[in-house]
């Protein structure tokens, strides 16, 4: 019995260690090592190798080493194996710093006067308070509901968006299409925090935007496939949009030469708006390696049909 791990190497050491305190009787081995292919039970990974799961006769189960899933082909996961996202707090950490500075980044002019700064130009903007700003989040589930609690204490006016209704203290909710276009006509800084499915591949688009007020912010922390480009860069060329904060493209890396690296209100980050923590992420491994063994049901499994 034993854990294969496919992604980066060097995290990969980290997970191991972290793992090999927690489960000594579990041996984790950082793929391309694999001793027996018979003996390993439990897949953490990032992308599959093609061909890997047709060798692995005896696997239980597939966690992802991230909290998005889209990164695997759900069809080709043999059926009956359950699949396991990571939720862990490094990467609600991460996410809710990453984007309280992206939204306070746009809510204070940040790219503008970083422009300013490269021109030499002293120039002030009308500094809008807090309550007059509206934040709205696509998605509501863990990291959306996160970001907005930590949001609450600057004051904006909050509102979030999900498949299924909801509720939130201090959080205007809203579900469904009609409640997308509600949110969208009042909100001034949207940011995504959605999973890549196939109801939201190009959510990001020209008809969306065009609900947006005039001169709103945007920010994009789910995944690249959610933006369309060309219409991000015909909205910020036409004002509807004011400018935008990508932690995500596609495809990744954004190839040498792209519109979104030179553009003056286009912030870009390399996907690093989370990353799993190994520490942290090796005890929920365990634990629901643990919970799998005892038959006990899992949390985050994801659901193949809805895709997350
Ligand atoms: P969850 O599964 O907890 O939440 C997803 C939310 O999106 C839910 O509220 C869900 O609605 C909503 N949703 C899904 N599909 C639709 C739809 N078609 N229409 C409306 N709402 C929808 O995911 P997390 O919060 O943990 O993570 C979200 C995503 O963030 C990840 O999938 C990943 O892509 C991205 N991410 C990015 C990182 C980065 O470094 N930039 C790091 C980690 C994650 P409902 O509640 O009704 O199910
Ligand atoms: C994740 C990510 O999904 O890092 O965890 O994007």
């Amino acid at each position: 019995m034993s854990v294969l791990y496919i992604g980066e190497p060097e995290r990969g050491r980290a997970w191991a260690e972290a793992h090999s305190d927690l489960a000594p009787d579990l041996p984790f081995e950082i793929w391309p090592a694999m001793a027996d292919p018979a003996s390993v039970e439990y897949l953490v990974v990032w992308k599959l190798p093609d061909g890997l799961l047709a060798r692995l006769p005896n696997l239980k189960a597939v966690f992802s080493v991230g909290a998005g899933v889209d990164q695997l082909d759900l069809s080709a996961l043999p059926d009956g194996i359950p699949l396991i996202r990571m939720v862990e707090p490094g990467i609600v950490e991460g996410i809710v710093g990453y984007v309280a500075m992206a939204v306070l980044a746009l809510h204070r002019d940040l790219l503008a006067y970083v422009g300013q700064q490269r021109q030499q130009v002293w120039r002030a903007h009308r500094i809008r308070p807090a309550a007059q700003r509206r934040v709205g989040v696509l998605g509501l589930g863990v990291l959306g509901t996160a970001v907005l609690g930590h949001l609450s204490p600057f004051g904006f006016a909050l509102s979030g968006w999900s498949r299924s209704p909801k509720s939130i203290d201090g959080v205007t909710c809203h579900s469904g299409d009609d409640g997308l276009a509600a949110m969208l006509a009042g909100t001034d800084i949207l940011v995504c925090l959605l999973p890549l499915t196939d109801s939201t591949r190009g959510i990001l688009s020209a008809a969306l935007f065009a609900q947006l007020p005039e001169g709103a912010g945007l920010v994009n922390a789910g995944r690249g496939g959610h933006l369309v480009a060309d219409d991000l860069l015909a909205a910020l060329d036409s004002g509807r949009l004011s400018a935008a904060v990508l932690d995500v493209t596609d495809p990744e890396p954004l190839p040498a030469g792209h519109p979104f690296w030179e553009h003056p209100r286009i912030l870009v980050t390399p996907h690093v708006g989370a990353q799993t923590r190994a520490d942290t992420a090796a005890e929920i491994l365990v634990a629901n390696i643990r919970r799998l063994q005892r038959g006990v049901p899992l949390p985050d499994q994801v659901d193949r049909d809805r895709g997350y």
